[in-house]
């Protein structure tokens, strides 16, 4: 029997752009709570909060200066408990991302650290007298000297970012303490942010690249993990999900297959990738569409067939709006943007909605580097100039690839900033906020809200969504993406055409399940939806799902 979660969707809320119900230029926790309604009604089954403790917000809360305090910014724990509480009541339950690769600099752990080298907390950190080669995954070194100290200290981020030092059984137990903690008080999910980091190898070798192929998937990552697993999750019903930051599909088979009790499903980036040039994040790109085809086909085949479990997504609060980056954010923003739903919701795995991305958010495309507040944004423009690049050239890739363009707040309605809040917002609004909001669609069934909530109810009526197979039928077609989902008593049909154009094909595995009983539409994104046959035939982005059962 699958566990219920396997028909779940789970809703990622950015709180720092969610909704303010205290009239601030940040969001709230009330705002959350005063947003259930519109999430129930959506159907999600979990929201997962992106980080909501006390920090300096050096990195929106992923440099923790408290983890068993919540934010003032965010309110108190009085509106936590009121917010869990509420979820509970609309059967939805509160995944927390729980941040212990590196605390802020600014955490009691690292300012004791730093001032009494014979404290326990000193060994909480990666401390060291000269620095490796390694370099941050947010620009520069990965070691910094703290004079304080006397020594450099290892940060994988931002500098306000210290490492931890997960090979320290004390700071585990105190890892575990601080989890438990929050399962006392209703959380029932964790997201583990860059939990695939926290294992680094004594000696701290050099290397002839960046680093990671040293502290990735590290080499007690899974020891940690199933500690975890004994100490924190057993015998309570936790779902957790590892953010697996260049990671493989091997070790995401082994994080995530029940038997080896690690944790529940993975996210992986292979495939947000496929417009980064040579590896090259900063660069304005086109994506390669072959490529995000074939790179989610592997994993949807090997993770079926080894047991494991995805977590399936298009964008976060660190990735650009997927109908900017892979639809068509102009003339065909709405087919486009139900495509790109039905085409993640028909996987194997469990899907994330990213607030907005409900509605067919798409990129602001600031065009002023003072609009963004992002620090990898920021460092990145700074070391790109420093570097020589053209101006021009830096601005063009970071407004593509910017976590900022994730970030702008959400679009509620026509009102003032959006219905986000009745203070200015942190951050712009995208400029289409009058035209792209909640209120827009909340009452209209084609819009791109009315695709979601559909789809989101697939999940739970067609065990195939669950159960099936993935077979990949168009793996080298410059616009199709034709893929089965298979179990011995159903078979689902999901085409999609990634471009603007119609485009037919014959595809004889269509005709051949086409024979074999009648094919029902479940849902589709242009009316008059042609019926299952081999001749396929689809209008600019068109996505059907058939079910043949
Ligand atoms: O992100 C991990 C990570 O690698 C990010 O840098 C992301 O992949 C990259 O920015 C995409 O270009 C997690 C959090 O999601 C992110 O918000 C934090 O900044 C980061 O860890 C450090 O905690």
């Amino acid at each position: 029997m699958n566990p219920t979660w396997k028909q779940s969707v789970i809703y990622q809320i950015y709180p720092k752009s969610f909704c303010s119900a205290h009239g601030q230029a940040t969001g709230d926790l009330a705002g959350v709570t005063a947003r259930l309604d519109y999430l129930q009604w959506l159907g999600v089954d979990w929201i997962w909060l992106t980080p909501i403790y006390l920090s300096p917000q050096r990195d929106n809360g992923y440099d923790v200066a408290d983890y068993l305090a919540i934010d003032p910014r965010y309110g108190d724990m009085a509106d936590f408990t009121r917010l869990v509480a509420e979820a509970g009541r609309r059967g939805i339950q509160v995944m927390l991302d729980i941040v212990v690769n590196h605390t802020s600099t600014e955490h009691e752990w690292f300012q004791t650290a730093r001032r009494e080298r014979d404290h326990p907390w000193r060994d909480f950190y990666l401390w060291r007298d000269a620095p490796n080669n390694w370099q941050s995954k947010f620009g520069g070194p990965a070691w910094e000297y703290d004079p304080v100290a006397g020594q450099y200290y290892l940060h994988l981020f931002d500098t306000s970012q210290a490492d931890l030092n997960w090979a320290n059984p004390e700071l585990r137990q105190a890892v575990f303490a601080m989890m438990r903690y929050w399962l006392e008080r209703g959380v029932r999910g964790f997201r583990l942010d860059v939990i695939n980091l926290i294992s680094k190898p004594a000696d701290f070798p050099e290397d002839d690249s960046d680093g990671r192929r040293f502290y990735t998937d590290g080499p007690q990552v899974h020891e940690h993990l199933q500690q975890m697993h004994r100490e924190v999750f057993a015998g309570r019903e936790v779902l957790t999900v590892g953010e697996m930051s260049s990671t493989t599909l091997e070790h995401c088979i082994h994080y995530s297959r029940p038997d080896r009790r690690e944790l529940s499903m993975t996210f992986n980036f292979h495939h947000l990738k496929v417009d980064y040039p040579e590896g090259r994040k900063w660069v304005a790109a086109p994506y390669d569409f072959i490529a995000l085809k074939r790179i989610l086909s592997t994993w949807q085949e090997g993770m079926h067939a080894g047991g494991g479990w995805n977590a399936v997504f298009w964008c976060n609060h660190d990735q650009p709006r997927v109908v900017s980056r892979f639809g068509d954010s102009g003339a065909w923003r709405v087919p486009s943007a139900k495509l790109l739903a039905t085409a993640l919701h028909g996987l194997q795995g469990t899907p994330y909605v990213y607030q907005g991305e409900e509605i067919g958010m798409a990129n602001p495309g600031f065009a002023d580097i003072a609009q963004y507040r992002d620090v990898e944004t920021l460092n990145a423009h700074r070391l790109l100039l420093a570097a020589g690049l053209p101006e021009d050239e830096v601005m063009a890739a970071i407004r593509q690839k910017s976590r900022d363009n994730a970030r702008t707040p959400m679009q509620w309605d026509a009102g003032p900033n959006a219905g986000f809040s009745s203070e200015a917002p942190w951050i712009d609004l995208a400029p289409d906020w009058r035209e792209v909001n909640v209120a827009a669609q909340r009452d209209d069934p084609d819009s791109v809200l009315h695709h979601y909530r559909r789809l989101i109810a697939l999940r739970k009526r067609h065990p195939v969504l669950a159960d099936g197979d993935y077979h990949c039928l168009t793996p080298d077609h410059p616009a199709l993406w034709v893929y089965l989902r298979r179990t011995p008593a159903a078979t689902l049909v999901v085409a999609c055409n990634f471009s603007g154009e119609t485009v037919a094909e014959t595809l004889p595995p269509l005709g051949e399940l086409a024979a074999t009983g009648p094919a029902r539409t479940l849902i589709a994104n242009h009316p008059d939806t042609p019926p299952l046959a081999a001749a396929l035939q689809l209008r600019p982005w068109e996505a059907v799902m058939w079910l043949v059962d």
